[in-house]
């Protein structure tokens, strides 16, 4: 039974138990209209309305958008709360969001335990409140903080909530017997049937110069996003239109965004995030490893950030530097960047003092003998990481996971210096490791099924989003970008500017363009990295050809305050810089390129083409687990826009005919091997097939 009824003494209580988070799917919207009309018809005198399990409702059945809608739909099912004729309380514990939370604001009275929250987190999902929400906020707490709260998705504590006037109180646990009690106490009182739709939205923060503004701040801080901008109209609306034809806009709206692309692409990622950890074909048995201290070797701007994220998690960490100066670095630049974080009002003092203490830093290997999980950040060499692992693996106690966070090296080399191969995986982190969500968990041949299984734990219990690769150059993200670099390096020679390739990639919606980051990473990493290759092995000289000699000329990007840009050495605030424009055009002279006008379409669609075609090559080497795990790692990891679906979900979207007929137009235009369509990619064209259908099929 997804909702069922019980009279308790003179109060109805209706309770939810559709597990996992008792999302509002059809039959629980059905459940509902039914009790509902069981308790009005009863000698109940008010009726509590809650949830069994972990959650009160936690929204809509987000699996139910874009198919036909069955009634009841939820605005349906709200009307008939709001308009029962005996008080309804909402009795609300762990996370009531988006159409969940809605229910409760249709309800005349709202309770919650104090750890619960209520949110309406629909914008994440390219969505917005469907069911009132746009209308009912308002009512209830002013334009401004409803515009807050809805735009942001941000979900809001019990006791904010309270403060803002969003729930009417705050009770202790057990919720049911709290409820039950608030309940009769409002039943005492003669409480009236208090209707949030019969509320007025206060004039105070409505004018149109407000709504303007709010247009514009979402504009920019959620640049390309179609939901924000609704999410505005649908508020200006409650404050302009009587509640029914306000609901009617909002309906409008809402309907539009679940089928626009942009809420697929979202819903799209919100599944394949939680089904990434998931590892396919694991020991069901297998359990994760226990982790209780962890250990970091190499105190750099990556090992500090990896420290801070298990501190952040209240996780003890061992921080290993060869030598006292190095570890004193180290220990500063993190209790630099927590300080940072204090400054902008993200953290209390008092927290960030707590969390700082967590990192104990040594030189001496001996200290990470009772670690229960170390992660190696040290210099990208295989012969400094042989070294590293050999010793890991005189001083770590048995049972201890052994991590590296290499970009490219081979994670089977590593273990094999290991006499405990079983026990080493890759943890690949992203810059910044404090910000960054993403972890490429990366199986050696001989990782153990636990030590995933922890992997995957850990990466979720340090708030990252782990998404599992197998060995190669590069793993998933970094093979698939050297390909998007190289259609950065060639378009420019070609003939667009710097600017003009970064801008058709952040118009597309990437966080920063190639060039930008180029920048910001530091010219002379890639540079270094090309020194160790054989000519064969860095392919065309077109492709790297002007980093060289930007890099020749002293320009390593924004720590030497010019790369592909120019820098203020104050602000770091870019410009174009004339003489990054000359020495593209000398190489170009000099590898006999005419350049030519490129358009942005053009620019936008190489980049895309050269990710999906690799991200295809690298599914079918089980390289990725799935296509949704491809589209989370460049969501999460390299600023890949997610309302965009992540590349494998815009090649499908794109429809994969047309993306092997671009890729073999590309091929005929270029002469280049690599445009031609990966394998996969040709067989799924020639069999009529989707990636779905090759995932259905494959497990
Ligand atoms: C909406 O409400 C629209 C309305 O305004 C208007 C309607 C007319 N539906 O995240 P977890 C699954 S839009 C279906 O790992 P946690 C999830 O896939 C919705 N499934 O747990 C996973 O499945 P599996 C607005 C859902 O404890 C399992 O539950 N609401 C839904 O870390 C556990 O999830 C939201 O956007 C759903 N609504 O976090 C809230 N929610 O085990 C979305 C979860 O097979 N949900 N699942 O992988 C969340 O933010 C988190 O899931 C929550 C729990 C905080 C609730």
């Amino acid at each position: 039974m997804l909702v069922s009824y019980e009279l308790v003494d003179d109060i109805g209580v209706i309770t939810v138990n559709n597990p996992p988070v008792n999302a509002l799917s059809h039959g629980v919207r059905e459940g509902l209209v039914t009790a509902l009309a069981t308790a009005q018809a009863d000698s109940s005198k008010a009726i509590v309305l809650l949830c069994e399990g972990r959650t009160f409702i936690a929204g809509a059945e987000i699996s139910e958008f874009g198919k036909p809608p069955q009634a009841p739909s939820l605005p349906e099912v709200n009307a008939a709360i709001e308009g029962a004729s005996k008080p309804v309380i909402a009795a609300l514990h762990g996370t009531a969001l988006g159409g969940g939370f809605e229910v409760a604001l249709s309800c005349h009275y709202r309770c919650a335990v104090s750890d619960a929250a209520v949110g309406l987190p629909e914008v994440k999902l390219g969505l917005l409140p469907g069911a009132g929400g746009t209308q009912r906020v308002p009512r209830l707490i002013g334009v401004e903080a409803a515009l807050d709260m809805i735009a942001s998705g941000k979900p809001v504590t019990a006791a904010k909530a309270l403060k803002l006037g969003l729930i009417d109180r705050v009770v202790d646990a057990p919720l049911k017997a709290a409820a039950l009690a608030y309940a009769r106490e409002l039943v005492a009182e003669g409480a009236m049937l208090r209707r949030v739709r019969d509320m007025k939205v206060s004039a105070e923060d409505a004018s149109a110069e407000q709504f303007a503004s709010w247009r514009t701040t979402l504009g920019k801080r959620m640049r390309g996003q179609q939901a924000p901008q609704r999410i505005v109209a649908c508020v200006e609306a409650a404050s302009r239109l009587p509640f029914d034809e306000g609901l009617a806009f909002e309906r409008g709206q809402f309907v539009e965004c679940t089928e626009s692309e942009q809420s697929a692409a979202l819903r799209h990622i919100f599944f394949a995030e939680r089904q990434a950890p998931k590892v396919l074909g694991l020991d069901p048995a297998s359990q994760p490893r226990p982790i209780q201290r962890v250990g970091i070797i190499g105190g750099g701007t990556m090992g500090g950030g990896i420290a801070m994220c298990f501190a952040n998690a209240g996780i003890p960490v061992t921080l290993l530097e060869l030598n006292q100066d190095g570890l004193d670095r180290g220990l500063a630049l993190i209790g630099k960047n927590y300080g940072i974080t204090v400054s902008k009002g993200k953290l209390s003092e008092q927290e960030a003092v707590r969390r700082e203490r967590l990192i104990r830093g040594t030189t001496d290997y001996a200290d990470l003998g009772e670690v229960d999980l170390v992660i190696e950040a040290v210099f990208e060499s295989m012969e400094v990481k042989r070294q590293v692992f050999a010793r890991l693996d005189e001083v770590c106690k048995p049972g201890a996971i052994l991590a590296t966070n290499t970009s490219y090296l081979d994670v089977n080399e590593i273990a094999r210096v290991t006499d405990r191969p079983q026990d080493v995986v890759g943890l690949h982190f992203f810059s910044p490791a404090n910000v960054m969500r993403l972890l490429e968990v990366v199986r050696a041949d001989d990782t153990a099924d636990d030590v995933l299984a922890t992997a995957m734990a850990i990466g979720k219990r340090i708030g990252k989003v782990p998404v599992l690769a197998r060995v190669c150059f590069g793993f998933i993200g970094n093979r698939m970008l050297r390909q998007y670099a190289r259609e950065a390096q060639l378009c420019m020679i070609e003939g667009a500017s710097p600017e003009q390739i970064d801008g058709a990639l952040t118009g597309f919606g990437m966080a920063m363009g190639p060039l930008a980051v180029g920048d910001l990473a530091g010219l002379d990493i890639g540079y270094k990295a090309r020194q160790a290759l054989t000519d064969a092995q860095k392919g065309d000289p077109k492709s790297y050809c002007i980093a060289d000699a930007l890099v020749e000329m002293g320009r390593l990007g924004q720590k030497s305050g010019a790369g592909y840009y120019r820098y203020d050495p104050e602000t770091r605030a870019r410009s174009v810089d004339p003489e990054v424009l000359e020495v593209i055009e000398a190489q170009a002279s000099k590898h006999g390129v005419s350049r030519r006008a490129l358009s942005s379409d053009e620019i936008l669609d190489r980049h895309l083409m050269a990710l999906v075609n690799e991200g295809f090559r690298i599914l079918e080497e089980g390289i990725a687990q799935r296509p949704g795990d491809i589209d989370v790692a460049y969501v999460h990891g390299y600023g890949f826009p997610a309302y965009q679906g992540g590349p494998m979900f815009y090649a499908a979207q794109r429809g994969l005919a047309s993306v092997r007929d671009r890729l073999k137009a590309l091929q005929r235009q270029t002469g280049a091997g690599y445009w031609e369509p990966a394998p996969l990619l040709e067989r799924l064209v020639s069999q009529g097939q989707s990636l779905d259908d090759w995932m259905a099929e494959k497990h």
